[in-house]
């Protein structure tokens, strides 16, 4: 196989270290020197283009670029003919509608007839119309969260991830209006050969995220609370139980999911599990 997927990611900003973290975690190899914008990957078939991320979406759709990793932000946003592929769950943050702290707000009816200041003035556009409001957006490319305290705007719809930037420029966060990951986006019209190498990349990153919402866990259980403690982990198959030099003690080991680890947690020991150890997955093949 000769072909070669080209992905586009981010330079340098928010999206980049996310980006490239991942890469390396699926063992792809890849040197982008400073100031590079294209480099082949070592030991996969994958070159990278090193792109500001608003045009990650049109480079994308238009076929320059195979892949893409970009928040569903600018995705949404720039509105182009991709298809995202995979939620990749780092960049995380949400796109609110902010007024300043002293202005009384009862809800989005309040913002009927105002000047609205912000970078995404399409998913503004398309919140305000499913609610029925009608205000002003006046679109502008960075710094929105000081329009208000200039006299720009009286309300700004900006990116929000700790609340500290609108917090320090006197503004309360009265509207969530689009929550927003980094997501793999994918032009629409690839070979079926580039389609067989996203997907082997596409393997490769859903063992990682299956890695993370897991733990392994080993107990030691007395062998008649075997039963309670096998129903309550299911493993990926069933559990592996060996038995323990002492007489009558089994060490059990199993994956459990993070969502539900603490009551799993709690109910083990209830049955009688004892020394329990978890510990973190690497890759997880299912
Ligand atoms: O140069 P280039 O165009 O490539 O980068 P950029 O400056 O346009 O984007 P960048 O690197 O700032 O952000 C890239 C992506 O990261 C965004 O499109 C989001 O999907 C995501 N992201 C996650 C964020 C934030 N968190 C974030 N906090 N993008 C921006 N911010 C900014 C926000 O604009 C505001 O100024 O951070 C400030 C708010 O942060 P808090 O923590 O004070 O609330
Ligand atoms: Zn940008």
């Amino acid at each position: 196989m000769n072909s070669t997927v080209r992905l586009a990611v981010q330079k340098s900003g928010r999206l980049s270290e996310g980006s490239m973290k991942l890469i390396s975690s699926c063992g792809i190899h890849v040197s982008n020197g400073k100031g590079k914008l294209k480099a082949m990957a070592s030991n996969f078939p994958i070159e990278f283009l090193f792109l500001r991320d608003d045009d990650i979406p049109g480079y994308v759709a238009d076929g320059v670029a195979d892949l893409g990793i970009v928040g569903e932000n600018v995705v949404a946003e720039k509105d182009k003919d991709v298809k995202a592929i995979k939620k990749l769950g780092f960049s995380r943050c949400r796109l609110s509608i902010a007024i300043e702290k002293s202005k009384p707000y009862k809800g989005i009816q309040d913002l009927e007839g105002k000047n609205i200041a912000t970078s995404y003035p399409k998913i503004l556009g398309d919140y305000l119309s499913k609610n029925g409001v009608k205000a002003d957006i006046h679109e502008i490319s960075g710094s929105v969260e000081i329009a208000p305290s200039i006299g720009l705007a009286e309300a700004v719809c900006d990116i929000v991830s700790s609340g500290s930037t609108l917090f320090t420029n006197g503004l309360k966060e009265v509207e969530t209006i689009y929550r927003s990951e980094a997501v793999m986006i994918a032009n629409h019209n690839l070979d079926a050969e580039k389609e067989e190498i996203i997907n082997k990349l596409l393997f490769r990153i859903e063992a990682l995220q299956s890695a993370q919402n897991n733990k392994y866990i080993l107990l030691n259980a007395p062998e008649q609370s075997l039963d309670k403690i096998i129903s309550l982990l299911p493993g990926m198959r069933s559990p592996t139980v060996l038995p323990l030099a002492e007489k009558g003690w089994v060490s059990v080991h199993s994956v459990i999911n993070e969502n539900d680890f603490w009551e799993k947690i709690e109910g083990l020991r209830e049955a009688g599990a004892e020394g329990i150890l978890v510990v973190p997955i690497e890759k997880m093949i299912l």
